[in-house]
């Protein structure tokens, strides 16, 4: 493959439910949507799910695509490789930027299963038919519409919800939802927002009696230590998100006991490549992994979908149907859930139909890089 043009679209969606985390809350989302085209003529998309703001990591949209443009796709612009792994092998020497790696990465990974005629799920390696799904829910106006939220999540089938927690709303929101769903699957993400003192450690004590299925990312993403020193004394899994960003981190947490359980992000990770590579490395070292999400639009939901048909995705994914997050998708159909469950596409490449016209009509900002 010889990738010879490449368009950057950025493209804004709203929400159908505004989103709170402990950062920050969100109406719609700009992501970057990346098409690159072969010498053949075949084209290959992939997404750049980075947030506007650096608060989930330090890149944003504006520096995503700055780095894209003037720095990787350059590298990849005129280049013949056979595989991914090679595309990805000739943006190396950049450091950092992974959110915006990942979108080109994808983008690759979606041409090369185009071009092979393969699903991009078998592509990766990919055995299961479908992936169990999970929700992501935001911090609430108030614990009974937390509990409506969770109760509405649970009826349409999802198989682990997931609550955003902060200081401040933390142990009660959790003992509330507990007290109603006795029996669910129940996990808890802090995004970095503890410091790791004293009181910290007594909520997570708390957190430790609701035989929660994990707890996401207590501490700031390069506190080792702290994780380590906490999973020491709970029950509960503490699982590790921002914290991993490259493989030399999740060996880190392997070394240090620094968590039971990963996240695996391939916007964090720097693509496709690089999740497959931490996915094999978990589970040589016993850690399950699942599939975490960025609110993805439908591309990039459609990448999470096929890294979760990957034997080691033992737990229930963030990748939820797209309607959980907005009212169109740019790809059709939709990513869809039916009973808690994303079927696998079995057709080749992405598996959905990118939506160019709707794509249009929702873009910001184009820029086209040609060899
Ligand atoms: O930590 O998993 C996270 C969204 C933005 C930033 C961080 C996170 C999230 C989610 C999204 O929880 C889950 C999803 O995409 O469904
Ligand atoms: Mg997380």
């Amino acid at each position: 493959m010889r990738v010879v043009q490449a368009t950057l679209h950025v493209v804004r969606l709203p929400l159908v439910h505004r989103f709170q985390t402990s950062s920050h809350a969100k109406n719609h989302l700009d992501h970057i949507l990346v098409e690159i085209r072969d010498e053949s003529g075949a084209t290959g998309w992939g997404e750049i799910a980075s947030a506007t703001q650096p608060y989930y990591g330090p890149e944003t949209v504006g520096t995503a695509q700055l780095i894209a443009q003037h720095f990787l796709l350059p590298a990849l612009l005129g280049a013949r490789w056979e595989h991914p792994r090679q595309a990805d092998a000739l943006w190396a020497k950049v450091r950092g930027n992974n959110f915006a790696k990942s979108g080109i990465d994808m983008a690759c990974w979606a041409l090369y299963a185009t071009m092979t005629g393969q699903p991009l799920a078998q592509a990766l390696g990919g055995t299961r038919t479908r992936a169990a799904s999970g929700v992501s829910l935001g911090i609430e106006a108030s614990i009974d519409q937390l509990v409506d939220q969770v109760g509405a999540q649970i009826a349409a089938g999802y198989h682990r919800v997931k609550l955003k927690i902060a200081p401040g709303w933390d142990v009660e929101p959790v003992k509330a939802v507990r007290a109603a769903f006795p029996h669910e699957d129940l996990h808890v993400d802090a995004n970095g927002a503890y410091r790791p003192d004293e009181t910290s450690f007594a909520v997570m004590h708390a957190l430790d009696a609701h035989h929660l299925t994990m707890i996401e990312q207590p501490f700031a993403p390069r506190d080792f230590v702290s994780h380590a020193r906490l999973q020491a004394q709970l029950e509960t899994p503490v699982c590790l998100d921002e914290t991993v960003a490259e493989l030399a981190d999740l060996d880190t947490m392997i070394a240090l006991q620094a968590g039971r359980i990963l996240n695996i992000k391939l916007s964090r990770m720097g693509g496709l490549t690089t999740a497959l590579a931490a996915h094999d490395r978990a589970a040589k070292a016993g850690i399950p992994v699942w599939c975490g999400g960025m609110h993805e639009f439908g591309i990039g939901r459609a990448a999470n979908v096929a890294l979760s048909s990957l034997p080691g995705f033992t737990l229930p994914s963030d990748v939820s149907g797209s309607d959980k997050y907005y009212a169109r998708d740019v790809v059709v159909p939709p990513v869809r859930t039916t009973d808690g469950f994303v079927t696998i596409p079995t057709t080749p490449g992405l598996g959905f139909d990118v939506d160019t016209d709707w794509i249009a009509r929702n873009t910001l900002a184009t820029f086209t890089t040609k060899e």
